[in-house]
């Protein structure tokens, strides 16, 4: 069966003297040859790191890719491409060379709405130490945050969310002024 998947793209530290920009760019043509068509892609944006002042700023887009592989696959692909361009984990939110986050998968549930719920209502202290083994889908904060829904409403502004109802443009809209503010464009074509 073939789903569309969106996926988050940041990075906020150089791989082999490449911006983050750039190696977004080479994470794009990974995703293509490796999933499947990439039907949109995002501008790139610059964005304060999260949390505030643990590293340089960010570079963030969304992309939509299209995948006969199933969901877990997906993710293993993506962490597979991370690895390949220079991602160490070293620890929850530290800075990183390239990150891929799977955002959603159609409108599918992964493991279920109860456990989704659990992640969902982690307090911020227990998200730094507690992280998921398995796949949860939709991502857990996706909601929350500028630097994914902001270049998502380039890709994807009327996929709605399978459990909390809303749009991404919805859930754009409810994002406060300030953070909305804080995305703005990278000086950078962005991914093709
Ligand atoms: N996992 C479960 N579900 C998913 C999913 N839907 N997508 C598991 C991706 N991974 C998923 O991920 C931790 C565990 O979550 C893995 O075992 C995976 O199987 P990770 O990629 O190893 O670690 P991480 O990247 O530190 O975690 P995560 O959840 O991606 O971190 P965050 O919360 O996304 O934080 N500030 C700005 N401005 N822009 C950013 O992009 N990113 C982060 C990363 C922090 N601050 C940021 C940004
Ligand atoms: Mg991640």
């Amino acid at each position: 069966m073939t789903l569309g998947y969106l996926v988050a793209l940041g990075g906020n530290l150089l791989f082999r003297q490449k911006s983050p920009p750039e190696t977004m760019q080479s994470a794009v043509d990974s995703l293509r040859a490796a999933l499947g068509p990439v039907r949109a892609c995002s501008q790139t944006y610059r964005t304060p790191a999260f949390p505030l002042g643990s590293g340089p700023d960010f570079a963030n887009a969304a992309a939509l890719v299209e995948s006969d592989l199933t969901p877990e696959a997906v993710l293993g692909t993506l962490q597979e491409i991370e690895t390949a361009h220079g991602r160490r984990r070293t620890g929850r939110w530290g800075p990183r060379t390239l990150d891929l986050d799977l955002i959603a998968a159609g409108d599918l549930i992964r493991p279920d709405a109860v456990e989704w719920g659990r992640w969902r209502a982690l307090p911020p202290d227990r998200q730094l130490v507690e992280q998921p083994t398995n796949l949860i889908l939709p991502h857990p904060r996706l909601q929350d945050r500028a630097f994914v829904l902001v270049p998502l409403m380039e890709v994807a502004p009327t996929w709605r969310h399978p459990l909390l109802n809303l749009t991404v443009r919805e859930m754009h809209d409810n994002l406060t002024e300030e953070d909305r503010q804080s995305v703005i464009p990278w000086e950078d074509p962005g991914c093709q």
